[in-house]
């Protein structure tokens, strides 16, 4: 079966791009060779003028070149030849003696977009789902069919570099402000204006496009010296952001860079050699299995295949206003458009509540990612009441109340009361066992816990925990609806901490005993972010709340014993009303809501004498380990249901860097032997919270691993 399917109309070829038995178009080895021929076929046509590109797909343009190819790759000669070849296609694209027009509907993506930045004219449709990027840096790779070139040509430097090394999208309308398409039409008309496009370039040719960007534009991107300023800047804020973890997006920068000061051809050969190092590095190769994880997850439900049949939510019910309540009530509004009930006490809280969730639409509004006709329509969906009215309506129920077991209790009973009798009951806890939660429940089986992470509109986790009585079909509706509210969403076992309390616990505990041990807050913090997590352990303290914090450690202490004690500082610190960031006091000093430096005063709060004494490398090992070890025990114990739950949990949760793999990734990669040994030393002189996992000791003994992968999308 083949991808291209040609009518001809007036003299143009019409292409459509349909491939079969795959969701999504793909630069496969083989869509590639049945286009090369195509465009053979058409140049030799004489009653063929001009090509107009358009997908068969009906939401999709193409998703770029085949991921899984990255992963196959034997070595660097065999990546570098593949961009070479995908260069070669786009430059016969390029050189075609006809007019090429393409016609883009849908994500337009990698190698998709270069195809379109080959072509001679570009039209998009103006539907939210039409999306122009290079994601590649985001797989450790570059574009590498000629993107760093020939985007920066068509847009100049800083813009293209603004896209290419963030790895970004655009929106259609933003593409077309950049210069990245010609037109912008309605999805309905995208077709006849594509064609009007291809009769009118079949007789006067490719128009000339004026530069962009007035003066700033010819000043920094005109000229070499303005283009060597932005390459520094560009370098800079590379380097700030990635710590020099990430070798792409700097690769791709000098894949530009020498393009734009040596010529196209220097510029494709820069290219394609750096492509063949990048996609055979490890790095590279972490964020593809990343990439697998996260799109199986997106089938995955949580339950085995064909056990349960998901309830549609159309009507959402959330209890409790505070910050965690009015965050699920708007993230739902903003991502999945069903109607939301918000409840509280008293109609002042509610009020509050809605404030706060129509906040998040005026974000999403800011940004542009939607318009002010949905804005309207979506804040419409928004209600409040002090009591159960509208409840009976509800399909699903989250409450979000206050982290106390009576508390929660008395909700699911008051809600077991009110909801319909085949509304699922959700409790968002980070803490409480979710089957003590449900054991007064009459249908246990309908209750489950939704454990979201604060702030719910931008973190992209949701651990969704099953109580002992919880029904596949509750599980299914709770992992679809999580889904819809944009949410990456694993389901975990009900252990104390679930997934990613349990693994963070130990870390953060570890950070405390080295404080205590006079390691200064900044070499703690610094050298984690050096590892590289977004924040330090101390900073995230912060950023947690030293109340919510220290309840959470006790639980788990209470739960796991001595292994789990926290460092005594979190108390000394409550006890000097210091809360974090939330009350602009805690480790760190907090100025108009902004992070200022280490609070010099809490040293003095916590008898503590700074000094350099603990190694940055005793530092990384003892909080590295300490997280490792956990990880091991926990996913011996069943709380995820995979390697690739706890690992995309770790990452997404707390900001494990995501080029590592994450900790199980990580215990493969080190070896579970090396990683026993060095516990069995951090256990001698740390004591016994070091002792490691019986898991992994086993592991160690019989050489096995968490993945039984060789990094494919099998994981
Ligand atoms: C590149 O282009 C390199 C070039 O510069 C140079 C080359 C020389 N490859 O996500 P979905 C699969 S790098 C292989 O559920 P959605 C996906 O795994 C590429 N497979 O759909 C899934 O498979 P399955 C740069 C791919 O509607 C199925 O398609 N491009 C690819 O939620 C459906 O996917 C990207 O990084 C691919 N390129 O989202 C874009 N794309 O059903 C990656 C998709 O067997 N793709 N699949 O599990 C995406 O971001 C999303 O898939 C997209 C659709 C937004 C397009």
């Amino acid at each position: 079966m083949s991808t291209f399917t040609v009518v001809e109309e007036q003299g143009v070829a019409v292409v459509s791009i349909d491939q079969p038995g795959s969701p999504v178009n793909i630069l496969t080895a083989a869509v590639k060779a049945e286009f090369e021929s195509l465009l053979e076929r058409l140049r030799a046509e004489k009653a063929v003028r001009a090509i107009l590109l358009l997908s068969g797909k009906p939401d999709g343009f193409i998703a770029g070149a085949d991921i899984e190819q990255f992963v196959a790759l034997p070595n660097q000669a065999a990546a570098e030849a593949l961009s070479r070849d995908g260069q070669a296609t786009m430059d016969r694209v390029a050189a075609f003696p006809k007019p090429i027009i393409v016609a883009v509907h849908g994500a337009c993506l990698g190698g998709g977009l270069e195809l379109a930045l080959a072509c001679h004219y570009r039209l998009a449709s103006n539907h939210p789902k039409t999306q122009l990027g290079l994601p590649e840096v985001q797989l450790g790779i570059l574009p590498g069919a000629g993107g760093c070139q020939r985007l920066p040509r068509l847009i100049g430097v800083r813009a293209a570099l603004d896209i290419i090394l963030a790895g970004k999208s655009e929106r259609a309308a933003k593409a077309l402000k950049l210069g990245m398409v010609d037109e912008l039409v309605p999805p309905s008309l995208l077709r006849s204006a594509a064609m009007a496009a291809a009769l009118r370039l079949m007789e006067s040719g490719v128009p000339r496009r004026p530069r962009r960007g007035g003066l700033a534009g010819l000043l920094l991107d005109g000229n070499p010296l303005g283009r060597a300023l932005v390459y520094r800047m560009a370098r800079k804020s590379v380097l700030a952001k990635t710590g020099g973890h990430y070798p792409a997006p700097l690769s791709a920068l000098e894949a530009v860079r020498t393009g734009m000061e040596r010529g196209l051809r220097a510029g494709l050969v820069d290219e394609h050699r750096r492509f063949g190092e990048l996609a055979v590095s490890p790095v590279s190769r972490k964020l593809v299995q990343i990439f697998f994880a996260t799109t199986a997850l997106k089938k995955d439900d949580g339950v085995a295949p064909g056990t349960a049949t998901p309830r549609p939510v159309r009507r959402l019910g959330v209890v409790g206003s505070g910050f965690m309540g009015s965050g699920i009530a708007g993230t739902a509004v903003s991502q999945a458009g069903v109607e939301v009930r918000l409840k509280d006490a008293d109609l002042v809280r509610v009020g509050k509540g809605l404030k706060a969730s129509v906040g998040i639409l005026d974000g999403r509004l800011k940004r542009r990612r939607i318009t002010r006709q949905e804005y309207e329509r979506l804040s419409a969906l928004l209600s409040g009441t002090a009591d159960f009215s509208g409840f009976p309506r509800a399909d699903l129920v989250i409450e979000a109340v206050f982290e106390e077991l009576s508390v929660k209790r008395s909700v699911v009973a008051d809600l077991e009361a009110t909801v319909g009798e085949r509304a699922i009951i959700a409790t968002n806890t980070s803490t409480i066992p979710i089957t003590d939660i449900a054991a007064g429940a009459h249908h246990p089986d309908r209750v489950l816990g939704m454990h979201f992470f604060s702030p719910v509109d931008r973190m992209p986790l949701l651990e969704v925990i099953p109580g002992a009585a919880t029904s596949p079909d509750a599980i299914a509706t709770a992992v679809q609806f999580g889904r819809r509210m944009g949410k990456t969403v694993i389901v975990v076992a009900d252990r104390p901490g679930f997934w990613v309390n349990r693994i963070l616990s130990p870390y953060l505990n570890e950070a405390g005993h080295l404080l205590t041990e006079g390691t200064p807050i900044e070499a703690i913090d610094r050298t984690m972010t050096r590892f590289g997590f977004p924040v330090g352990p101390i900073a995230l303290l912060d950023e947690v709340g030293l109340d919510v914090a220290a309840k959470g450690g006790g639980v788990m202490h209470q739960a796991f014993g001595e292994r789990l004690a926290p460092a005594d500082v979190i108390g000394r610190m409550l006890a000097d009303k210091r809360l974090g960031r939330k009350s602009g006091r805690g480790f760190y000093r907090y100025q108009d809501g902004k992070k200022a430096g280490v609070d010099a005063e809490v040293y003095r709060l916590l008898a503590i004498s700074p000094s350099d004494r603990v190694s940055p490398q005793t530092i990384e090992q003892r909080l590295v380990y300490a997280m490792l070890n956990e990880a091991a025990m926990a996913a011996g114990e069943g709380v995820v249901r995979s390697p690739r739950d706890g690992d995309i949990g770790a990452i997404f949760g707390i900001g494990f860097p995501p080029f590592r793999g994450g900790p199980l990734r990580m215990i493969d990669d080190l070896g579970a032997a090396q990683v026993v040994s060095t516990l069995r030393a951090l256990e001698a002189e740390f004591g016994p919270r070091f002792a490691p996992a019986a898991s992994l000791v086993a592991m160690a003994e019989h050489g096995g691993r968490f993945y039984d992968d060789s990094g494919s999308r099998a994981a």
